[in-house]
């Protein structure tokens, strides 16, 4: 596997830690689920995402935290519902294609070990492309290689780290949200949008632009490619009865998800790709 001057592979229990290191930030990328699970700017050193304490780390379960990637289907899936909630990917070795050493970045393209998987049909490559500098781009490609078109559903599934989900306000969101919830009701997304309950809801909008503000930390975040926003937050009950998480983790992440819910077509040649940028 070639690794970039400023790349380095931790052999860490179960699974391999790919570490980024440049003049610009630090990331720590689990290669068992092309999962980012750190990233810490050096201009002020501000961990920008949530892991959770429990996280298991067993190269089995998927990890609690960070940027799971959901693919090929978000949520449960459509038909199947004896198959693994958000898909299949998160849960298997990815490796590092190429890597590269930039200006003001360092750029890293990975890949699982397969795109084939029980409830998809589909001849796709995927890549995960991730640029690691001031920001952090994340780029979800999903190539058709086959000779009929393909529909999914994915998303870049980001816990993001806050101070405090009781002083935390989420701006850049308008219009209706399915609310899970209460069964998808549609609702009018709530101005200001600040938490007190569990929330899981699916914004049917796709701003370019949101921000989290919540005590001194201040996240900024781009979208592409998506058709909604998932924002997800437990909240204490559920944060009790799920094994990998701290009771009151809930407290400090807020999980805002640049996603395709509703549907991608990708027709033969083609590709698609969802982009979250996070400064
Ligand atoms: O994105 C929100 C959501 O679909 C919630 O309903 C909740 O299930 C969350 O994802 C976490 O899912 P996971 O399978 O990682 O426990």
């Amino acid at each position: 596997m070639h690794l970039c001057k400023t790349a380095s592979l931790l052999p860490q229990d179960d699974i391999k830690m790919l570490i980024i290191d440049n003049d610009y930030a630090h990331a720590t990328i689990s290669l068992f689920g092309g999962h980012v699970l750190s990233f810490i700017p050096k201009h002020d050193n501000v961990q920008r995402l949530w892991l959770s304490k429990e996280a298991m780390l067993d190269g089995q379960h998927p990890i609690r935290g960070g940027i799971p990637i959901c693919w090929p289907w978000f949520g449960a899936h459509a038909s199947e519902s004896g198959l693994a909630s958000h898909g299949y990917v998160r849960t298997q070795n990815w490796h590092v294609v190429d890597c590269a050493d930039e200006p003001e970045q360092t750029v890293v393209r990975l890949k699982p070990s397969t795109t084939q998987g029980e409830g998809f049909e589909g001849e796709t490559q995927l890549s995960l492309v991730l640029f690691i500098g001031r920001e952090l781009r994340i780029q979800l490609v999903t190539e058709n290689t086959g000779s009929e078109p393909l529909s999914y559903t994915c998303a870049l599934h980001t816990y993001f780290n806050i101070d405090d989900i009781n002083q935390c306000e989420l701006t850049g969101l308008d219009g209706d949200y399915l609310d899970k919830l209460q069964d998808y009701q549609r609702i009018s997304t709530p101005t200001p949008y600040t938490f007190n309950e569990e929330t899981d809801r699916v914004h049917l909008v796709t701003p370019e632009s949101l921000t989290i503000v919540s005590g001194n930390i201040k996240t900024s975040i781009q979208s592409v490619g998506h058709d909604s926003i998932v924002v997800w937050n437990p909240w204490a009950d559920k944060s009790k009865s799920m094994q990998d998480m701290e009771d009151l983790g809930y407290k400090t992440m807020l999980c805002v998800e640049t996603a395709v819910t509703q549907g991608q077509q990708v027709l033969p040649g083609q590709s698609h790709t969802l982009e979250q940028v996070i400064r």
